[in-house]
């Protein structure tokens, strides 16, 4: 029996490649670029107020004729109103981070969408699948951003095997390797975030791009382990500082503090010393900033030559 790709028909997509859902990074732009790609664009709606959002998924739909949706970040302090205009809006396609929906199921079952949340443990991954969501994205800690503890490779297999809905790999994938090294897993589909950062659609600051073109496999750092906020940056003069203040006994609340409106700072006004420069491990590969369509074809492109290694390397001696 022919079957095809789960995520590709759940979505009504191309190619079973999302875009991640970046805080600030991901506008209308590159969400819609995405789309018009073959892929899925996400609107990272982070802390974003309601109105803005609003505007945003408006401009989406100006953008693309094809399906896009929103991540909500469960952190947010307008979660609940950041919701509601998902819901006013027919959003299509509702990804979650750094939290559990569970509350938002629902109303998201009443306009129809898919409803898709991020996890980086099994044991939220079984939960979530209780209530009723389409499918998952299991995000390693190799992620730019915010993380959970368990790497791509260990998570993903682990999540494959505890649930029956479609799993999404995220976290360390940028290539056609990484993709099918995905699949390989037992995932129906990846998320690709930091490539997607480094793009010609994407609004953010070009001193931001540069900082992610220039980084190494080592570039990056987490903070924030002890204040419960693990978020993957690059390493810069804030994270010094900010190591240096943990290390010195900092409480949480100056350690968030110090954290606070830097990520708008790096990926709007370009400060790239100062601001939070949230990317993947992964970013040591990403060399140049390249249109979305090229990132797109060079991913699907690059998928048979990864087969024929596959099949070559899989030969063993007689
Ligand atoms: O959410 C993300 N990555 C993000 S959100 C973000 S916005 C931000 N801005 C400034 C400071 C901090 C963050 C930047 N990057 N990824 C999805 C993700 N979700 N990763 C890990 C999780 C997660 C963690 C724990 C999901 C659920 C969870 O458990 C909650 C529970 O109730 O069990």
């Amino acid at each position: 029996m022919l079957v095809s790709n789960q995520i590709c028909e759940l979505l009504n997509i191309k190619y079973p490649i999302i875009q991640g859902g970046m805080a600030w990074v991901a506008t209308a732009e590159l969400a819609s670029a995405v789309s018009n790609a073959g892929g899925l664009g996400l609107i990272g709606a982070g802390h974003m107020p309601p109105d803005a959002l609003r505007k945003e998924i408006r401009r989406a739909k100006e953008l693309t004729t094809k399906v896009f949706g929103v991540n909500v970040m469960l952190m947010s302090p307008f979660v609940k109103e950041v919701m509601q205009v998902v819901v006013d809006e027919k959003v299509q396609v509702v990804t979650t981070g750094a939290g559990n929906p569970g509350e938002y199921i629902p109303a998201l079952k009443g306009i129809g969408a898919r409803i898709i949340p991020v996890v980086a443990s099994v044991a939220l991954a079984k939960r979530l699948e209780r209530t009723g969501v389409d499918a998952l994205v299991a995000e390693g800690h190799e992620s730019g951003g915010h993380v959970g503890e368990v790497s791509t490779m260990a998570l993903v297999p682990q999540v494959v095997d505890a649930v029956s809905i479609p799993v999404i790999a995220a976290g360390g994938i940028a290539d056609s390797r990484g993709v099918v090294a995905a699949l390989a897993l037992g995932a129906q589909g990846v998320q690709i975030g930091t490539r997607f950062v480094a793009t010609t659609e994407c609004l953010v600051h070009e001193r931001y791009k540069q900082a992610l073109v220039k980084a190494k496999e080592r570039s990056t750092i987490v903070t924030g382990v002890s204040t419960g906020h693990p978020v993957r940056v690059l390493q810069n003069k804030l994270t010094k500082e900010y190591m240096e203040r943990e290390r010195s006994g900092a409480t949480t609340e100056e350690l968030d503090q110090m954290g606070a409106g830097k990520l708008r700072l790096a990926a709007q006004e370009g400060d790239v010393d100062y601001g939070s420069v949230m990317v993947g491990q992964i970013a040591g590969m990403i060399r140049e900033v390249q249109s979305v369509e090229a990132v797109m074809q060079d991913l699907v492109s690059g998928i048979p030559g990864v087969m024929e290694h596959l099949q070559q390397a899989t030969r063993f001696k007689a």
